[in-house]
């Protein structure tokens, strides 16, 4: 397919609740989506940046800055596939979550134009999902109990609580003696250092899932150190950000288990990859998430339907996220979640929700005066 014009698309999302993890509290999205039109038809893509670098480095507004520069250029005006759009970003060094957006929207166009699903595209399974919910760290342990038994009484049977030291014994414990039965896993999203080690390892009488990031992306010598001594499952969300990475990870006996996230990684397509290297492997991997819109959560639903996805996704029901969210919302079902079927990412972007949402819309096009040329980006509404 030729793409002809790309719009990067921004609208700032509240939260129905804040959300508080071990590196700060966010109130909203500062939500980027990527919006093609190709010969073929349209895609949406979402990127998954925050608004702040502290999950990772990427945030919103550097997310932006490389699109228009070198990421939307390099596609602008050429003939590709779904699958090229990574090598012809290449050039770009890290930026995954923007390549992400950008890749997800042309295969949405790809898929669209040939009436093929995601799901199917990538070679999913299942007709719904398995999900839990991502509790964040609350002011007081009773809140948060009172918060994870509302969501146990909506019908989630997983739940990940937000840790942090000194968050992290006691409110597991309330938790614990609230839910008894309730499967329970924790991330740390880096939030420990070396000292923390005989803490950490206390968390076993727990019985846990798994303990997902404890320490620092980097540290995959201190992660396989505590993996040794825990009965509980260490599982990586930062430290894998590709298909190599996951491996050496494994290798190093650093984590049992694998978050993969599609922005951390830099795509839905270097998501299968990893996936598929740990099926390979009879290691387990779950879908991450990172408070995506209906945009980012179809790709989510998509990717968590192939088979090697084990343990339940972090992805909730839009109502957990969004007052409105700006596709149809993903509604919970027991504890599934549906996967589309439509073609591409099988959802439908609500124009009119955007422009409530006071979304800002900048485009660029093909020149069709100038062999090749192209127009730089200007706001568009
Ligand atoms: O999308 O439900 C969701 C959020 C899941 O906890 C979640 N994501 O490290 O796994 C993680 C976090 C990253 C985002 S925290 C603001
Ligand atoms: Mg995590």
């Amino acid at each position: 397919m030729r793409i002809e014009e790309v719009s990067l698309v921004r609208v700032a999302m509240p939260l129905v609740r804040p959300f508080r993890t071990s590196f700060g509290v966010q109130e909203a999205r500062d939500v980027l989506l990527l919006h093609v039109v190709a010969d073929v038809g349209e895609g949406w893509g979402e990127c998954a940046a925050h608004a702040e670098p502290f999950y990772n480095e990427e945030f919103t507004e550097s997310a932006a800055l490389v699109l228009e520069r070198w990421l939307v250029p390099a596609v602008l005006g050429v003939e590709l596939t779904a699958a090229e759009v990574a090598a012809r970003c290449g050039q770009v060094k890290g930026y995954r979550a923007a390549k992400a957006g950008l890749e997800m929207a042309v295969l949405d166009a790809e898929l669209r134009a040939t009436g093929v699903s995601l799901a199917s595209h990538l070679g999913g399974e299942r007709a719904a999902i398995d999900v839990g919910v991502s509790v964040g760290i609350t002011p007081t342990i009773d809140e948060l109990v009172a918060q994870v038994d509302g969501y146990v009484a909506d019908g989630y049977r997983r739940v990940k609580l937000k840790i942090m030291p000194g968050w992290d014994v006691e409110p597991l414990r309330a938790v614990r003696a609230a839910q008894p039965r309730l499967a329970l896993q924790v991330d740390a999203n880096a939030g420990y250092r070396a000292e923390h080690a005989d803490l950490l390892a206390t968390l076993d009488e727990f019985d846990l899932l798994m303990i997902e990031q404890p320490y620092e992306p980097d540290e995959l010598q201190l992660h396989a150190q505590l993996a040794a001594r825990m009965q509980t499952p260490i599982c990586l969300d930062e430290s894998i950000l590709s298909t190599l990475h996951a491996g050496t990870a494994l290798d190093q006996g650093a984590c049992s288990i694998v978050n993969i996230k599609v922005g951390r990684v830099g795509g839905v397509l270097e998501a299968q990859r990893i996936h598929d290297a740990c099926r390979e492997r009879g290691v387990p991997v779950w879908c991450g998430g990172m408070l995506e819109t209906g945009v980012g959560r179809a790709a989510n639903v998509a990717l968590a339907s192939l088979p090697g996805f084990t343990f339940p996704a972090d992805i909730s029901a839009s109502e957990r996220y969004w007052r409105r969210d700006i596709t149809e919302p993903f509604v919970l079902s027991g504890s599934t979640i549906a996967v589309p079927t439509f073609p591409g990412l099988g959802v439908t972007v609500d124009r009119g929700a955007l422009a409530d949402l006071g979304a800002t819309v900048r485009t660029s096009t093909i020149d069709g005066r100038t062999p090749g040329g192209t127009r730089p980006f200007q706001e568009t509404r």
